[in-house]
């Protein structure tokens, strides 16, 4: 029996999970680390228990204190969410011994899944077709090269233990074979201290196109459709979709049967996803399969109308699959992006910072917004940097993108970096409205998707001095008309109406004096333009929060604050030459010595932080002066790591 359920995660999972708990009638039990004290999965709960720490190794990676916690809670079953420890066999095995359930698979399915090499022999043998290659136990030189003249050039080694890309070598022809394993094989036993691989075809142009797929305790297991999840950069998920553009009904039953063939093959209870790399003739291959619940099950969920926590929740009470595969419906379009916090001008890597302003679109017929965030928050460089995530339907794809593009339109978030005005590009680049799907999207559109920071232009800077002081007024006026506070000239006791502000705004500055052409209405800036013998008005948010003052300028939210000449000398200060840690991490590789001479863009530190590993490269070519850390140090953002004297 389960009435009450702890949820062993944080962040956007947590609160989604509960709020399908609490529909049940549940009592929900949040766990967090000392830093999520205050965090929204615990507001929500009805119990929260604290875990201390701040870092998931010491906080929700405790296996003992989870359990500890579902015992004094009162909680009969445990839900892990994704990540963290959703696929960690000892952990589901931890759950069942202490007599408490597990919401995902068996143990065993878990464990059965953990290695590439041993999924890929299951599935051989349970008929699921695989990418023509190797994976066996030898590891010789030798096996390699005649799996390789066997399928031919283009051949890729993966790492038997890797997964998300990592370990993953790409080899042209035979002459680069030797080399190319051995440095495979070393890298390899230095990520996951396991040196195996394997060898495949490599496939040009391949789709991601993953089966969701549910079993019960009575041996009933559903194919619910399938997604797309092609776009990704650096094997990051950015945007999902149901159903794969495109794909014909016999495709997908296909790929459906062959998936449910793979959950039975190693006796799969509740939600889990089999991937497929699908070619350009349609011919599919197993990836891999994930046994958890993942993070873009919500655009599966749009198009078939059902709860797949809630039948989580059913199959771990022991009952039956409600449906028949014939009954599975499917039912329009739904896309969905993921919302990170990561700085799209520093390679993405994760931002961090308080959520001065944060704004989801409004509630809406065919929208959904699955967020673990509130405004205030505190974005901390401790855990995956995912805000939430925006999920669109409609009657058709481009209902559900153009709607989602409209829900991106209203979404504002400010004091931290964040990844959504690329979301956009994608969104709407005409590629994508015409569903040019594959794994290759963001590299072949990059100059579109990710184009270089711009100059801020002149009539940004003057519509940010309008709204600038004009905020300021509506700020300081004690709501009295006739206060010269009200002027909206920028007129200042003791300065001239001409006053001239000195701005800035990301990493630029400006003097620029208000016209007072634009006119701030509320939250909103109203800027006049002469459009040919047409004057028109446009509307842009500009929301002051503090001493900044947020500012949409051509679809991003822009955050512009006075020169402060105090934090202008004090970031000078930082090392001359120095290169700095860019987010709290562990150094996992140190790569130049003192003294090396080194070219632009040379990689000299990798930092590892949020599951990525992050390349401090050398800004331009010259020679490494000072190295401040050691491979498996810990550093905080701002640690200065390396000194480059110019060459
Ligand atoms: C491949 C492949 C091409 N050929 N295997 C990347 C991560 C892991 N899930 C498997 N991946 C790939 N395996 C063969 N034989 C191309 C990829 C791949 C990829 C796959 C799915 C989604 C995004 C991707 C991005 C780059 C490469």
């Amino acid at each position: 029996m389960i009435t009450t359920l702890l949820v062993a995660n944080r962040g956007e999972i947590a609160c989604r999970v509960m709020r399908t708990a609490k529909a049940l009638g549940l009592k929900t039990v949040a766990v967090h680390s000392a830093i999520d004290r205050a965090a929204r999965h615990v507001r929500e709960a009805d119990l929260a228990v604290d875990l201390g720490g701040a870092k998931p190794a010491e906080s929700y990676l405790l296996v003992d204190k989870l359990i500890a916690a579902a015992r004094a809670s009162g909680a009969q079953a445990i839900h892990p969410g994704y990540g963290f420890l959703s696929e960690n066999a000892g952990f589901a095995r931890a759950v069942e011994d202490a007599g408490l359930i597990f919401l995902g698979p068996p143990a065993s399915a878990i464990e059965a899944m953990g290695s590439k090499s041993a999924a890929k022999a299951l599935m051989e043998e349970a008929g699921v077709p695989l990418v023509p290659g190797y994976h066996g136990e030898a590891q010789d030189l030798a096996t390699f090269r005649a799996a390789a003249e066997r399928i031919g050039y283009p051949v890729l080694l993966k790492a038997a233990a890797g997964g998300g890309g990592k370990g993953m070598k790409v080899v042209e022809r035979e002459a680069d074979l030797a080399e190319a394993l051995a440095s495979a094989q070393r890298e390899a036993q230095a990520a996951f201290g396991d040196a195996r691989m394997l060898i495949e075809k490599y496939l040009l142009k391949p789709r991601h196109v993953e089966i969701q797929v549910f079993a019960d305790r009575h041996g009933n297991c559903l194919y619910l459709n399938e997604r797309d999840c092609s776009i990704q950069r650096r094997h990051q998920k950015v945007v999902e979709e149901a159903p794969a553009p495109g794909l014909s009904p016999e495709l997908r039953r296909a790929m459906g049967e062959a998936a449910v063939k793979a959950a039975q093959a190693i006796g799969y209870v509740g939600a889990g996803t089999v991937e497929f790399l699908l070619d350009e003739r349609g011919d599919f291959y197993f990836m891999e399969m994930n046994t958890r619940l993942q993070v873009e099950h919500p655009v599966t969920e749009a198009i078939t109308g059902l709860d797949l926590v809630a039948w989580q929740i059913r199959v771990a009470r022991g009952e039956p699959l409600p449906i028949t595969q014939e009954q599975v419906p499917l039912h329009g379009h739904a896309i969905e992006v993921r919302l990170y916090a990561e700085d799209p001008d520093n390679d993405f890597l994760p931002a961090t910072g308080t959520l001065e302003l944060y704004r989801e679109p409004a509630p809406g017929p065919g929208r959904r917004v699955d967020s673990g965030v509130s405004e205030g928050d505190l974005v901390s460089p401790f855990y995956d940097p995912m805000l939430g995530k925006l999920i669109a339907w409609g009657e058709t794809r481009e209902e559900a993108r153009q709607r989602l593009l409209a829900m991106l339109d209203e979404t504002l978030v400010g004091g931290v970096k964040t990844n959504l005005a690329f979301l956009r590009r994608v969104l709407a680049h005409p590629a994508f409205a015409s569903a040019e799907l594959d794994t290759g999207f963001i590299s072949r559109h990059q100059a579109v998707l990710l184009p270089l920071p711009g100059q801020l232009p002149e009539a940004f800077w003057q519509a940010a001095a309008d709204a600038f002081i004009q905020s300021e007024a509506s700020m300081c006026r004690a709501d009295d008309p006739h206060s010269p506070w009200s002027a909206r000239n920028g007129w200042r006791a003791g300065l001239g109406a001409e006053t001239e502000l000195h701005l800035v705004c990301n990493g630029s500055e400006r003097k620029v004096r208000p016209s007072g052409r634009n006119q701030l209405q509320g939250e909103n800036l109203v800027c006049p333009r002469q459009e040919g013998d047409t004057q028109v008005q446009y509307r842009l948010p500009a929301i002051r929060r503090g001493t900044t003052l947020y500012l949409e300028w051509q679809g991003e939210l822009q955050a512009v604050s006075r020169f402060d000449p105090i934090a202008a000398v004090e970031a000078s200060h930082g090392h001359q030459g120095g290169l700095t840690a860019p987010m709290s991490g562990s150094i996992v590789r140190v790569l130049v010595e003192a003294g090396q001479r080194v070219e632009a863009g040379t990689a000299l530190v990798v930092v590892e932080a949020m599951k990525m590993e992050h390349s401090i490269r050398a800004p331009q070519a010259g020679v490494v002066k000072a190295l401040f850390c050691a491979e498996g140090e810990q550093v905080s953002e701002g640690t200065t790591l390396v000194e480059l004297e110019e060459a």
